[in-house]
């Protein structure tokens, strides 16, 4: 691309060096001062280069940076919330956290960037940040506009929560009822689609952030409050008396949640999938992170997973043939991640689309789930 745009440079000067060279002085009609043309081609072309500078990956970038900056979300238990030591966790954190270990060798080696939903589109334009981990769903105009989203990480829907004094037990009762729902969302555009295309008569106020809503909804500003059902369980864990609130049954949408990395990167783009695949085969294959084999033990796909046999690209990408060892020995498998944060909020996985699709070769399989990767070989 650089070689081909000072090619062009140099091409026009020389083409209107020789023009001027050419011209008689008969036929110029006002004569101009001649213009240095050597040094007008040596200026354009340092221009050039440094206009596009030497080509930097993203994975070169985060190496001599020694840490992976992670958008994510300090605010939603469960998927990235602030721990009592004031510490980030979370499932989404561990993701990065994963990434981190798969490149930087150390899970720890990572600056996460608390995200409000406004903020994602912008702080992914802007390339200050390496990839975003924070409860979003994929939607095709995000994949066009912020940048790649790998693959999903949580099926998830959106759903409406009351409190349960006010006696609905369905989404369609909730007719024209107020409903308190957050700023720069999916959340926010479906709410209005639904309403619009069931009558529902919705009035709906919006808030920049999770806290605010929660509050105005809790401090009855509204009837009802909606967001993906995974974080209506995460909100009504943390209101005064959980149980005087009742999460209806039912999704209005599809949220595919999972991690965007910056446009215009493949290699970058492919080790986030590739770590993904990792956690998800990780479990297929019963490897956990209190066992994780660091010798032959004689099953082919554990073999390769672990980089004791065979490959599965991760050389290609610029990743050590054991990176999976050192990814399941910092944040264990999909599995462990999710009986580590959303299994003690309720969020069953059993029989979910968060189940595993199958751990092949299987007797008992298709498992159900959605959660699936890119074969690993
Ligand atoms: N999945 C939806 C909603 C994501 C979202 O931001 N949800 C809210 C409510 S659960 C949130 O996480 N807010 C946290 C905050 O902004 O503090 C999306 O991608 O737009």
């Amino acid at each position: 691309m650089n070689r081909f745009k000072i090619a062009a440079i140099i091409t026009a000067l020389f083409a209107f060096a020789v023009l001027a060279a050419c011209t008689s002085p008969e036929e110029t009609v006002a004569p101009a001062p001649a213009p240095d043309i050597e040094a007008t081609v040596e200026a354009r072309v340092q221009e050039a280069m440094a206009d596009s500078g030497p080509e930097t990956s993203r994975l070169e970038l985060v190496r001599e940076r020694g840490v992976l900056v992670c958008a994510g979300n300090d605010t939603l238990a469960g998927f990235g919330f602030l721990d009592a030591d004031g510490n980030i966790r979370g499932f989404d954190v561990d993701l990065c956290r994963a990434v981190a270990a798969a490149v930087l060798g150390d899970p720890d080696a990572l600056e996460l960037r608390p995200t409000t939903a406004a903020e994602r589109g912008p702080v992914m334009q802007s390339g200050e940040i390496d990839m975003m981990s924070r409860n979003t769903t994929w939607t095709s105009s995000r994949d066009v506009q912020w940048g790649n989203f790998a693959q999903t990480m949580f099926y998830d829907g959106q759903g409406f929560m009351a409190p349960t004094s006010m006696g609905v037990s369905t989404i369609m009762e909730l007719q024209d009822a107020s409903i308190c729902v957050q700023q720069g969302t999916t959340t926010e555009l479906n709410l209005q689609d639904f309403s619009n295309q069931n009558g529902m008569n919705f009035a709906i106020t919006t808030f920049p952030d999770n806290v605010a809503t929660e509050t105005a909804y809790s401090g009855g500003q509204c009837d009802a409050m909606t967001t993906d059902r995974s974080g209506l369980v995460s909100t009504r864990q943390g209101l005064a008396s959980p149980d005087d609130h009742i999460i209806l049954p039912g999704t209005i949408s599809e949220e595919p949640l999972g991690p965007v990395v910056p446009s215009g990167d493949d290699q970058w783009y492919d080790i986030v999938k590739m770590v993904m695949a990792i956690l998800i085969y990780a479990e297929a294959y019963g490897v956990t992170s209190d066992d994780v084999p660091t010798s032959v033990t004689g099953n082919t796909p554990v073999d390769r997973l672990l980089g004791l046999e065979g490959s599965f690209g991760q050389e290609d990408l610029g990743l050590d043939v054991t990176v999976a060892q050192t990814v399941i020995k910092s944040v264990g498998n999909y599995g462990e991640i999710y009986e580590r944060h959303l299994a003690p909020l309720g969020i069953a996985r059993e029989g979910s689309r968060n189940a595993l699709w199958s751990a092949a070769p299987c007797t008992d399989c298709p498992k159900g789930g959605q959660i699936y990767a890119a074969p690993l070989r």
